[in-house]
């Protein structure tokens, strides 16, 4: 029987309710002897007095019983709510150590969810990506993994590899005969619609982590072109400090802005000119160091100024499918949008006004447009697959390929088995079918205690 582990698993603070959750072998002793009730049917909300070990009333709750194996865990579970207040919680959790049970490691609830069956190790990954999914294409990412998506396509593959395995093997006993040249077809005809299958997993791990991290997004130009008040305008606050003097932003500014399905790390930065002063030239340097390493860039331009003559090092980043130019200021009578043209041919250009809203929606919409067309692909079917299964795919890969290159040169069954059967140990690793404790160590080290 399982030890019993304890955490709370709201955030900790003050809230309306908070939830201590319980798993293991003694959930329902502890129940017992803390409501005073002999039977707790499962599955069903109680109201109950939380009494301590020593009698003290801590707290009026709710609790609910889960029996094994139908519960997240597939132990025994307990859920008390309580009050949200850290030190009702703190009581209860002590009191709960006092009974037997100990406190829980970060994602050891999660973990033993897998351990017993109840999730596969892509599914536990996806508890952590729900949680953390903080847009709506991200969540449906995380959604679908969760429901087990990518575990059903890893097992296609895994299924389509092992008839390749039978296959191979049937000649392993019989070495003096070559492989029938329809046997040696047919492998060789799985094989590449494997590699095909794998290909196009791997095409999401491109962009999975910008779905999930969020893309990473600087606004530049020239000093009073309007950068912060861009960054003002789309985080639909304000923000930054905005003034009519140039070479106002030093430091850069980063917040999180949703802009359709996509989470934008938006980040406002000093303007770009030859600088004033030393603090002026740090921040020139810490705007250029983010230009090169973001994925999309906002150009905003003064449409009443003449074209700056931005750093080479700056305007060296800029490329169609990463950079969107906002032509600010086409509010004021002396816009000329038009001498603009040479860049506007080569850019996705939006004419705005900081200063009276416009343009700012069109903005948006010219942002997801440039992220479909050359970032994240738009169709939400496809799963996400994340570092850790794109290094697995990656080791199949290459094994499917080998094992396609000894069958066209007409090796021995064996040796083609071994190179599937490398294939299959790869994708195996997918869905935690490893006993590598290492790997399951650092993943759940990810999560938060109580998961
Ligand atoms: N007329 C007009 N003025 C604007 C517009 N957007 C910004 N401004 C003004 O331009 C000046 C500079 O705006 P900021 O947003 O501070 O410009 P910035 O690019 O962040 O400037 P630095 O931080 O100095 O590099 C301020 O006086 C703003 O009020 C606009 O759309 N129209
Ligand atoms: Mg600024």
């Amino acid at each position: 029987m399982s030890d019993t582990i304890a955490a709370l698993s709201t955030p900790s603070g003050e809230s309306a309710v908070a939830l201590v959750r319980l798993s293991g072998g003694d959930c329902r002793r502890i129940a017992r002897e803390i409501f005073g009730k002999q039977t707790i049917a499962p599955r069903s909300a109680n109201f109950g007095i939380y009494r301590d070990l020593c009698g003290n009333f801590l707290d009026e709750t709710i609790y609910a019983f889960f029996a094994a194996p139908s519960s997240y865990t597939g132990e025994d579970m307990l859920e008390i709510s309580c009050h949200g207040n850290p030190f009702i919680v703190r009581k209860i959790l002590d009191d709960l150590i006092a009974r037997g049970a100990r406190a829980a490691q970060p994602g050891e609830f999660t973990r033993r969810a897998f351990m017993n069956d109840k999730l596969d190790l892509s599914q536990a990954e996806a508890v952590a990506l729900v949680i953390g999914a903080r847009s709506a294409r991200a969540l449906e990412a995380a959604q679908k993994q969760l429901a087990g998506e990518l575990g059903r396509r890893i097992t296609k593959l895994s299924d389509s590899l092992m008839d390749m395995l039978a296959m191979a093997e049937a000649y392993i006993d019989f070495p003096e005969d070559d492989l029938p040249p329809e046997d040696e077809r047919s492998l060789i005809e799985s094989a590449d619609s494997l590699s095909k299958q794998i290909e196009s997993l791997l095409e999401t791990a491109k962009y999975s982590h910008l779905v999930h991290r969020g893309i990473n997004a600087v606004i530049t130009g020239s000093p009073n072109a309007g950068k912060s008040s861009l960054l003002n305008s789309l985080v639909g606050d304000e923000r930054a400090i905005v003034s009519e003097t140039a070479g106002t932003t030093r430091d850069f500014i980063t917040e999180t802005v949703l802009i359709g399905k996509y989470s934008l790390n938006l980040t406002d930065t000093a303007g770009l000119r030859e600088p004033r002063s030393e603090i002026e030239a740090k921040g020139i340097k810490l705007a250029v160091e983010k230009l090169k390493l973001c994925d999309i860039r906002l150009l905003v331009l003064d449409a009443a100024s003449p074209m700056p003559d931005l750093p080479a090092e700056a305007a060296g980043t800029f490329s169609p499918q990463n950079t969107i130019i906002a032509l600010n200021k086409c509010d004021l009578k002396d816009a000329k949008p038009s001498e603009f043209q040479n860049l506007s041919s080569r850019f996705e250009t939006v004419e705005v006004s900081c200063r009276k809203g416009f343009g700012i929606d069109a903005l948006r919409e010219s942002i997801i447009k440039l992220i479909e067309k050359f970032h994240i692909r738009a169709s939400a079917d496809d799963v996400l697959v994340g570092a850790r299964h794109a290094a697995a795919l990656e080791r199949a890969l290459v094994s499917v390929r080998e094992a396609r290159k000894k069958v066209a040169s007409g090796a021995a069954g064996e040796l083609v088995a071994s190179d599937l059967r490398e294939a299959l140990n790869s994708l195996g690793e997918i869905l935690g079918k490893t006993d590598n404790e290492d790997v399951l160590d650092r993943i759940f080290s990810k999560f938060c205690i109580g998961k």
